[in-house]
């Protein structure tokens, strides 16, 4: 399957039965917390990019907000990235990614929630050089939060849910370079250690790009003409 993005007018590429499809965006943090699942607990897919400034009638009728990701299978459609990731994970077997006691649960849920605090700082240091201080400030809770866990956020041995909803935007931070972000060692030691051990997971080298091409994605977007093909 192309993975060209489908646009307004396109047809429909028909799913078959019991195949799991998701719709993205290649460059877009939301939907590869959804594609770290998908990649990590091995689950078979079928990957549809979408066109997001000319959407597919398709697409809007199973997503009426027009946001990626959605997955799609048989009569069923989910959208909402952490909904969908725990979708995967409710339905799938493979490493499971959410604890089964229901405090530890809620903890993850809590982290990945409020992480959204995070990516509001994220954004405004990106496009207006605002708010460093704030993201730094947001940003330490989870290192602290990673001293008292381990390796990961799923504890010493494996990733969890909270780790593939927040590395995206890592994934992206060193774009901020620009911008005057720098997680130093004295500051973050245990979420630099974090960034280091998430790189070498093959989901993460699966679903990732460099910096270069994070940043030729960008200057497209800003631009009001997103290369949403870049590197195809
Ligand atoms: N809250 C949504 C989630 O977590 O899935 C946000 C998803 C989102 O904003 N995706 C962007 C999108 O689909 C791409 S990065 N934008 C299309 C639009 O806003 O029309």
């Amino acid at each position: 399957m192309s993975q060209k993005s489908y646009v307004a007018g396109s047809a429909y590429p028909p799913l078959e039965n019991g195949v799991l499809r998701i719709y993205s965006m290649r460059f877009c943090p939301y939907a590869q917390r959804t594609r770290l699942v998908l990649q990590h607990k091995n689950i078979p897919h079928e990957n549809v990019n979408v066109h997001l400034l000319k959407k597919p009638e398709w697409f809007l009728e199973r997503n009426p907000f027009g946001l990626v990701p959605t997955l799609e299978i048989n009569d069923k459609v989910i959208y909402e990235s952490n909904i969908c990731s725990q979708y995967l994970d409710d339905v799938y077997p493979g490493d499971k990614l959410t604890p089964s006691d229901p405090y530890q649960k809620a903890r993850d849920q809590m982290l990945i929630d409020t992480f959204g605090k995070v990516i509001g700082h994220y954004y405004k240091v990106a496009r207006h050089g605002e708010d460093l201080e704030d993201l730094k400030k947001s940003l330490k809770r989870y290192d602290e939060e990673l001293a008292k866990r381990g390796k990961y956020f799923g504890g010493n041995d494996k990733p969890c849910l909270v780790d593939f909803a927040l590395w995206p935007w890592f994934e992206r931070f060193p774009l901020l370079e620009e911008n005057g972000l720098k997680l130093t060692e004295a500051e973050f030691p245990n979420l630099l250690v974090w960034i280091k051990t998430m790189y070498q997971l093959p989901a993460v080298k699966a679903t990732m790009f460099d910096k270069e091409s994070h940043k030729r994605f960008v200057i497209s977007y800003r631009a009001g003409n997103p290369d949403y093909d870049f590197g195809l």
